[in-house]
């Protein structure tokens, strides 16, 4: 068993080296043409960002390091003595390694992953706690989130290195690794103090259990498992109290990242392109995910959902959904939940979310807004074809990772982005410290001021 960190130290320079043999003898090689679409389309299909782990097939969907979300189920190891573990649902932890190595780690290393992280996240520094408890409880989770993860940068083990002089480029992956950890293993208890905030008026909900995986930490301090470990909030019951773990350990493991020109995944890397430590980075990130058209939009579709059933007769009533669809589009609005600027088929991620939800058909048979999650499918293609502006028609994650979360009794919308925000650390973070290895450059693009770009017009 060899552990992550020494991997890493093995595999850096080979691959640094190979980035530099490329930049030697290709680096003048054309990859793409900017046209003025892209300047003025928010760059998109642009190839114009180096990006180690991730990359998105239009028509696939995320692949992690080659393997999708489905290779994953198959081949990420489950590990023994885990909380009511799904047979098909995989531990962040062990995405977390595939990620940065780019191997699918054996159980000892998940294993060995898992218990670290446990360790470097059984309690929040006393001065976030402190700054986290002055914060009015009605501000917005993501801000919250934010200031949490920014304010720990006071124990950023790079950024103090760096101010005293005492490392050189070559050593900074080091520091940014061990800051990358303690700040992803951290996550379940700053997402647990957002929701006491926003939920309890700042009182804890529950604790962190330093035997158990990274996602029963963010159910049991959100209080929602059945466990010692938690106030139990919504009177779960074993299996119920199972079935949430897994969908959060589900959620969570397929959220880490989506290659890196979204918002949340590039907002980290060019912050970080900085040198700014990974706190400070990922919590421009943070703030880059609460957009509505980005991380915030499962919490839109919740909204929609609710409000489409309050005025149709029935999830299963066709043409009402239709006449809805058409009413949200002819005022000019989204239907959230559809779309995306790269996917051109429905998101292998929506697919997983519902996956779950036909595995548990007992539990969601009664509830409209899944029904009516599960029926959009079949109506609002056809709607956003015809009304023929949208260049994919079809889900993304958000049209059903939200109301997964509101049947099992998380009734603070905006809270479902923070725990997209857990998840998204692990794929920009890995990156990050990648970037620090391989010694990556400030990231500045030219751009063009009017007159400039007027030239181009003749
Ligand atoms: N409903 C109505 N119109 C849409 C939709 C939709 N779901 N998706 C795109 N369009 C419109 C879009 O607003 C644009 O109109 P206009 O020219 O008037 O500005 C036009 O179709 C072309 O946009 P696209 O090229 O298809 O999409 P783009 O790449 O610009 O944006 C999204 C991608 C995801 C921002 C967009 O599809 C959207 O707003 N979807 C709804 C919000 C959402 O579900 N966001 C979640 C993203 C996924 N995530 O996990 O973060
Ligand atoms: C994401 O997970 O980041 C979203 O699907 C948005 C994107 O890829 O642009």
């Amino acid at each position: 068993v060899i552990d992550l960190k020494t991997i890493l130290k093995e595999q850096i320079p080979i691959r640094k080296n190979e980035i530099q043999k490329i930049k030697k003898n290709y680096g003048n090689k054309k990859i793409d043409e900017i046209t003025i679409n892209s300047l003025l389309g928010g760059m998109r299909g642009n190839r114009s960002m180096f990006w180690r782990s991730t990359s998105l097939d239009p028509n696939l969907g995320i692949k992690f390091h080659g393997l999708t979300i489905e290779d994953c189920q198959k081949n990420l190891p489950k590990l023994p003595n885990t909380y009511g573990q799904d047979e098909k649902i995989f531990l962040p932890e062990t995405m977390l390694w595939l990620l940065i190595t780019g191997e699918v780690p054996t159980v000892e290393q998940a294993m060995i992953l898992k218990v670290e992280l446990a360790k470097r996240g059984r309690k929040l520094p006393d001065y976030v706690d402190k700054v986290m408890s002055t914060l009015p409880k009605d501000l917005h989770p993501m801000t919250q989130f934010a200031i949490g993860i920014a304010t720990l940068n006071k124990d950023s083990q790079f950024r103090e290195n760096y101010e005293k002089g005492s490392i050189g480029k070559a050593d900074y992956w080091e520091s940014t690794y061990e800051d990358t950890l303690n700040l992803i293993a951290l996550l379940p208890q700053l997402a647990g103090k957002v929701y006491s905030n926003s939920y309890n008026n700042g009182q804890p909900l529950g604790q962190f259990n330093e035997n158990e995986d990274w996602s029963y930490n963010i159910c049991s301090l959100l209080g929602m498992t059945n466990t010692s470990d938690s106030m139990n909030i919504q009177n779960f019951d074993d299996k119920k109290s199972q079935d949430f773990v897994n969908l959060m350990r589900l959620y969570t493991g397929i959220h880490v990242d989506h290659e890196g020109g979204n918002v949340s995944a590039h907002a980290t890397h060019l912050v970080g392109s900085a040198l700014s430590d990974a706190y400070l980075s990922y919590s421009s990130g943070i703030m880059g995910l609460a957009g509505p058209l980005h991380g915030l939009a499962a919490q839109e579709v919740v909204r929609f959902l609710i409000a489409m059933n309050s005025n149709i007769s029935s999830p299963n009533d066709k043409k009402s959904i239709k006449d809805y669809l058409w009413s949200l589009l002819n005022s000019h609005k989204v239907i959230p939940g559809y779309g995306h600027a790269v996917l051109r088929q429905t998101d292998p991620r929506w697919t997983a979310m519902v996956d779950f939800a036909k595995r548990h058909p007992e539990e969601f048979e009664n509830d409209k807004n899944v029904m009516l999650m599960q029926n959009l499918v079949n109506i609002a293609p056809g709607v956003l074809k015809e009304h023929g502006k949208t260049a994919n028609p079809y889900p993304n994650v958000d049209a059903a990772s939200g109301i997964l979360f509101y049947h099992y009794g998380v009734r603070e919308l905006l809270f479902f982005t923070v725990i997209f925000g857990c998840s998204r650390a692990l794929g920009p973070l890995s990156q990050l410290v990648w970037d620090r290895g391989l010694g990556l450059p400030i990231e500045r693009p030219k751009s063009l001021d009017l007159k400039s770009l007027k030239e181009y017009c003749d």
